[in-house]
């Protein structure tokens, strides 16, 4: 049994051989590149080790409501009511070791939400986790954060509006913007990559009738969450963040399962990306060499397919695209791999994502497309609030105010604009980055001037569109041609971005802006913007968590049937 204290000494032993290996023990000097990197980060024994496309590929259980029903018994106004469960429980990982995570239900990835537009949803999210943190002595309090959503600041998983175990916060969602893939995860502040890599992440695609009728759904919609890991000999999960700089695992999971292989059928499917890594990006590619087609980025649809060789994604960015298995015969694999990108550390295996093994097609199946679309529409107009395709004609012209973010490192922080959260913190939450006006337009500019580290910089409550980079012939990549709320900050580059501050029906409050590398977040590259008043709903006190009295077994779960192992 290894206890808390040996993986902090792991992950000491680990954070010195690493940095010296890698010449970059200095704080603020880049790692550098020129050193080979070591096989492996697990210090898991061979048998226990697990085989690149051994393991069964699964998706996570979706969760069915406790409770639906009509606000006022107006069938107009449908709503959903969910109950999650914070707590501990036992995955298996790698082979003949079970590992110990702290996930919703106590399993990762967490349950899948599927939301409608139109069905506002409350998930009644409680903190049934020991005391302290898995990975860190500090208490296991929780935020939630339903990324993609135009929630409310008091729904808005802030750093500082937490829930203590034994406590239960009823959060709330609107669910009124167009189809997106959005994802539910921990945001406590100085613990978020803790609790996100224990297990605190899962799905919540949100649908509406454009897109049901576009683009592949049911059997062919599938959620893959890529993330990475390392693990103890025991199986346990090893953490080293390499002094506040990265955590970088030479497992790579998909759902949960190390390279899995995945059983298709000769059709077109849709595939919903998420990188839920702490710090490493990908460049995903298939095997084949053959196109994807890009028909969904962060917030919503892409009013154009683009078929791409590979494409860049860092934590948090979401990218929905299709595979066309049609073109393969029964019996062939297809590869899932990852190119890689500067300042991520590789290993033997991270090179490998997943495998696809076509089958023969069995029986006619439901809810799978016939051909690539060329097109998407969705059901938003430009300015009528609902974000997605509408974000991508927003004009220049449009934008009331320009400002600057400039991702830096200082006095061994990381910061925006030489801003941290404890400065905000300092000044009583009142610390603003900018005050826009509910539905106001603006363009801001993210500026990476180091060439030693990328940002995946997240902007709360919008959708935006990348109109410009310093690279790429000033143009933006060709998978940012739908609205986007991660902006990928490589190293020299800036990206230029128009964003609508669309508040739906409520009247705004405060958000924040922070780094995705969930270890620069939480050290401490995260500020706060406030549509209108910076004193309306207030994310703190205006719906705080309360202590849970209820029975544990008051809300046991309902997953809806699956669909069979491998698929
Ligand atoms: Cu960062």
């Amino acid at each position: 049994m290894t206890t808390r204290r040996d993986i902090l000494k792991f992950g000491a032993v680990g954070a010195f051989g690493l940095a010296g290996m890698r010449g970059g023990s200095d704080d603020d000097t880049p790692p550098s590149s020129t050193l080979p990197p070591p096989p492996t980060s697990s210090l898991l024994a061979p048998q226990n080790m697990p085989v690149p496309y051994a393991g069964v590929f699964r998706r996570p259980p979706e969760l069915l409501p406790f409770e639906t029903g009509f606000d006022d018994g107006d069938p107009a106004r449908p709503y959903a009511r969910y109950a999650l469960t914070q707590k501990l429980g036992q995955a298996q990982f790698v082979p003949g070791l079970s590992t110990t995570v702290a996930g919703y239900n106590g399993i990762f990835p967490g349950p899948t939400i599927r939301a409608a537009q139109g069905t506002r949803i409350e998930v009644r999210m409680r903190n049934a986790l020991p005391a302290t943190g898995l990975l860190t002595p500090d208490g296991f309090n929780t935020v939630t954060h339903l990324h993609g959503s135009a929630s409310l600041p008091q729904y808005d998983g802030y750093a500082n509006d937490f829930t203590a175990p034994g406590s239960v916060k009823n959060y709330k969602y609107p669910n009124w913007q167009t189809a997106r893939t959005l994802w539910y995860h921990d945001h406590k502040h100085h613990i978020t990559a803790q609790n996100v890599y224990s297990g605190l992440a899962g799905f919540y695609p949100l649908s509406d009738q454009y897109e049901r009728a576009q683009l592949p759904q049911g059997e062919f919609d599938v959620p893959l969450m890529i993330s990475d890991a390392m693990f103890n000999a025991d199986g346990s999960l090893a953490y080293n963040d390499n002094g506040r700089k990265g955590l970088w695992g030479d497992i790579i999971m998909v759902n949960g399962v190390p390279w899995p292989t995945m059983e298709v059928k000769p059709r077109i499917y849709r595939f919903r990306v998420l990188i839920a890594s702490i710090s490493r990006s990908y460049r995903p590619t298939l095997s084949t060499g053959d196109p994807v087609y890009l028909v969904g980025t962060d917030a919503g649809m892409v009013p154009k397919v683009q078929a791409l060789k590979s494409w860049r994604q860092g934590t948090a960015e979401r990218y929905e695209i299709l595979i066309d298995f049609r073109r393969y015969r029964a019996g062939q694999t297809v590869d899932l791999l990852n190119l890689g990108n500067k300042n991520n550390v590789d290993f033997a295996n991270t090179g490998k994502i997943m495998r696809f093994k076509v089958v023969a097609d069995s029986g006619p199946g439901t809810g799978s497309i016939s051909g690539i679309p060329t097109t998407l529409q969705d059901g938003g107009a430009p300015n009528a609030s609902r974000g997605g395709i509408a974000t991508m004609k927003l004009t220049p012209d449009m934008a009331v105010a320009k400002r600057e973010i400039k991702l830096l490192r200082a006095n061994g922080e990381w910061t925006i604009n030489g801003v941290t959260w404890t400065d905000v913190e300092k000044s009583g939450f009142s610390k603003l980055f900018g005050n826009p006006q509910p539905f106001d337009v603006e363009q801001w500019t993210i500026t990476n001037a180091s060439g030693g580290w990328f940002h995946p910089l997240h902007i709360h409550l919008v959708d935006a569109k990348v109109i410009a980079r310093n690279t790429n012939g000033g143009k933006p990549f060709l998978w940012e041609s739908g609205p986007k709320d991660v902006f990928y900050a490589g190293e020299n580059e800036s990206i230029t971005a128009l964003m609508q501050f669309d508040v739906g029906a409520a009247q705004g409050g405060r958000y924040m802006i922070h780094c995705h590398n969930l270890v620069h977040e939480d050290h401490d590259m995260m500020v706060q913007f406030s549509v209108g008043d910076w004193r309306i709903n207030d994310p703190v006190s205006t719906d705080p968590p309360v202590r849970d009295t209820t029975p544990a077994d008051s809300f046991p779960p309902v997953y809806r049937p699956g669909f069979p192992p491998g698929t």
